[in-house]
Formats: structure tokens, sequence, C-alpha cells
């Protein structure tokens, strides 16, 4: 059951280089397919998959880019108004996984600050075993470093990728609530100010009727020991 029937909307990206299975990701998580060959995305593609969490309802549009550079349209509106970043390397491939701080510091270059972000290692599939390059341990002490939340997914085994997915959003929805809160205190504090300013109008209001008669108005100003002074 949702807790509102409010729907947060959230733009979630998926970065990394060619061939580590971002493509593969978004297909196993919206349309729970997967395929071998490889089809290397070209430009931007999305797809939308609304998720309950923490009981509440959450729209997600995931962006899915190239990663081959020759194919890539990487610009300001792909980061524009991202809530969530997935970095996603590959396991059996050690170069991926070097190029990360690349990503990270493209994301620090166009989104804001508070963009919830995972570190996705890709391809740690059941029998991965000997082809695994990036060792889990290093990952993690990288993630932790980098305070980044971290999963080893499998796109092909449906490992972890729903978890990676909903952490990602878990994220955003919690800045998203944060910042909703700090804005509310915000407007609090604002309209009490501003009740405080009407009450002072309304004072000033008073004030201009009595002082209207400089008799009432000087034993006013005396009994209220000259705090209207000013008005
Ligand atoms: N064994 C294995 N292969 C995978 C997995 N995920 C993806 N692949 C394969 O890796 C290849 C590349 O996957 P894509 O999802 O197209 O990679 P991409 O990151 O989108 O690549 P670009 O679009 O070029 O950036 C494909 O042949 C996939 O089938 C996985 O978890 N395990
Ligand atoms: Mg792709």
């Amino acid at each position: 059951m949702a807790r509102s029937t409010e729907i947060f909307h959230f733009k979630i990206l998926i970065i990394g280089e060619s061939s580590v299975g971002k493509s593969s990701l978004m297909t196993r998580f919206v349309d729970q397919t997967f395929q071998s060959t490889f089809i290397p995305t070209v430009g931007v593609d999305f797809k939308v998959r609304t998720l309950i969490v923490d009981d509440y309802q959450c729209k997600v549009q995931i962006w899915d880019t190239a990663g081959q550079e020759r194919f890539r349209v990487i610009t300001t509106t792909y980061y524009r108004d991202a809530s969530g970043v997935l970095i996603v390397y590959d396991v059996t491939n050690g170069d991926t996984f070097s190029k990360v701080r690349r990503w990270i510091d493209e994301i620090n270059k166009h989104c804001d600050e508070t963009i919830a972000k995972v570190l996705v290692g890709n391809k740690d599939d059941s029998d991965v075993s000997s082809n695994k390059v990036v060792l889990t341990e290093d990952a993690q002490q990288y993630s932790k470093h980098m305070d980044l939340a971290f999963y080893e997914t499998s796109a092909r085994d449906n490992k972890n990728v729903d978890k990676a997915f909903y952490e990602v959003t878990r994220l955003a929805l919690k800045n998203r609530l944060e910042s909703r809160l700090i804005q509310n205190k915000n407007q609090a504090n604002y309209s009490s100010k501003d009740n405080l300013n009407s009450k002072a109008a309304s004072i000033r209001l008073k004030k201009n009727v009595f002082g209207g008669s400089g008799k009432k108005y000087k034993k006013d100003k005396n009994k209220n020991g000259g705090c209207c002074k000013s008005g």
C-alpha cells in the first residue's frame, strides 16, 4: 500500500564505459529480459518503471546512453534534473573500473552535489570466478572512500539488479523528502515572520488611528514607554 497518492518522479542515469552492460541492466530491470548479443547504444534511450519505495510511489525514468565515444551525445541536457546515477563497470574488465573516476568527475561537473550515486560492478555472473579481475574488496574499499553505495550485479543472471535500482531510488527519495522538509521549515519561518509583520502593520495602523489626535497619541506613547516612537 502506498503511503500517499502523490507520485514522486525521478530521473536516474546509467553511465560507464561501453559494453559494461548499461543497456542490459535497464532492460533487465524494466522488461525482465536479457540479450546476449551486443548492440551498442547510439545516442540516448530511456525506459520508465513505477516502484514503491518505503511506501512511496516513485515513477523512475531511467536514461541509458552510449559508452562508445563516437556514439555519445552526453550533453548538459542528459544530466539536467537527474536525481540519481548508476556508475557501471564490468568486473571482468579492469580498464572499465579504472575509468569510474572519470565518470564520477563528469557527474560532479554537471549534477547537483546531492545526487544519489551507486557504484555497480556488472557481469558478476554465477560462473564468473576465473574471469573476475576487479575484486569485491577493492571495489568495496573504493566505494567507501568515494562515499558511494555499491552492488555487484549480473544482468544475465538477474543478480542484485533490482537492489541497485531500488537503492538509487531510495537515496533520491530521501534527498527529495529532506529538501522538502527544509523548504517547509523555511516557509513556516517565513510565514511566522510574515505574521509578526502583519501584527506590526496592525499595530502601526492602530497607532495611526490614535495618532490622529496628538493628545491621545502622547498619552499612549508614555504608557508604552515610547515603543511607538518610530511609527
Ligand atoms: N555475461 C554477462 N554478459 C553481460 C551482462 N550484462 C551485459 N552483458 C553483455 O555485455 C554486452 C554489452 O552489454 P550492453 O548492455 O549492450 O552494454 P552497454 O554498456 O550498454 O554498451 P554501450 O551501449 O556501448 O555503452 C552484451 O553482449 C551483453 O549481452 C552480464 O551480467 N553478464
Ligand atoms: Mg548500451
